[in-house]
């Protein structure tokens, strides 16, 4: 029998775009309260009444950058008592900035990517996980890549990023064995959000030609296949969900329309 989400308290970071926001909106129609974070409050202030049409039966917003270490701690630590027992946590925030040779590559895309994505997942990971395991219960689910399975030219920091987080999921599950805490990676592949507009800085010619031609992955594919993992029963962990569109068989093999 799938787990029930109805009342549930899921935490998505990242919420205010893309994958994020439409997970936020599938767990919604699966009656979870949710607690979202980002950097653009506003963005997620203007989704609440959606959600809440939805189905969520409470919401709580608040602005966070992950990779603020102490904000992190502060302001995970300082939840208010009725959201602090979370039952999934979604580390979704990510981004990855440029498409460069390594060796020419700017540092400070370096160190934001790895600030954000391996550096941000742990900190919030590391305030919500004890509780968790207090509880023995829980669902952390990561979001990957297939980039974290393959590289490619000029992606190397992201694609390490995402490795990172591959083996991070790898980690923690193996440190929670023995609780009832699951730990899931889902790894998409090509998905058509806002990703290769910040990557590219807005040029966003540049951002259309990413998914030019092919079926790309919708934020409401990944969200799917999150929920699914966060239904499944409890003796039942799934490790990694790999998607791509169906014209992507890895970062270098895609069939473009014309
Ligand atoms: P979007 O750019 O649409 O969304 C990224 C989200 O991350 C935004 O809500 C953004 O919010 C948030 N975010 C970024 N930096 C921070 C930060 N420092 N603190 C808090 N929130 C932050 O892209 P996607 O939805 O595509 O990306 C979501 C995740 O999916 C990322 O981890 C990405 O690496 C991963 N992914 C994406 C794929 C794709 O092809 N699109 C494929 C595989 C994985 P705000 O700016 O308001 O803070
Ligand atoms: C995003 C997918 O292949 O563009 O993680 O890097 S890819």
């Amino acid at each position: 029998m799938s787990t029930s989400l109805k009342d549930k308290i899921v935490f998505v970071t990242g919420a205010s775009s893309g994958i994020g926001a439409a997970a936020a909106m599938e767990f919604a129609r699966h009656g979870a309260k949710l607690l979202l974070c980002a950097r653009r409050l506003d963005r997620l202030q203007a989704m609440e009444a959606e959600l809440r049409d939805a189905g969520a039966p409470d919401i709580f917003n608040f602005q966070l950058d992950v990779r603020d270490r102490e904000a992190v701690h502060t302001t995970l630590g300082q939840l208010p008592e009725a959201w602090r027992a979370i039952d999934v946590l979604v580390n979704n925030a990510g981004l990855s900035r440029g498409l460069t040779k390594l060796y020419q590559d700017d540092i400070e895309n370096w160190e934001e990517m790895i600030d954000t994505n391996v550096k941000g997942l742990l900190y919030v990971t590391r305030a919500i996980v004890p509780g968790m395991v207090e509880r023995n219960h829980g669902h952390v689910i990561n979001i990957g890549s297939i980039a974290g399975h393959t590289a490619y030219p000029n992606g190397g920091v992201y694609c390490a990023t995402k490795a990172a987080e591959r083996f991070l999921s790898d980690g923690l599950r193996i440190d929670l064995n023995g609780t009832a805490v699951r730990v899931t990676s889902i790894d998409p592949g090509m998905v058509e959000t806002d990703f290769s507009r910040i990557r590219f800085r807005g040029d966003e010619e540049r951002a259309a030609k990413t998914y030019q031609h092919i079926d790309p992955l919708q934020a409401e594919d990944i969200a799917d296949a999150i929920v699914w993992a966060a239904t499944r029963p409890p003796h039942v962990s799934i490790q990694t969900v790999v998607l791509t569109p169906t014209a992507q068989a890895n970062p270098f093999v895609i069939t473009r329309k014309s």
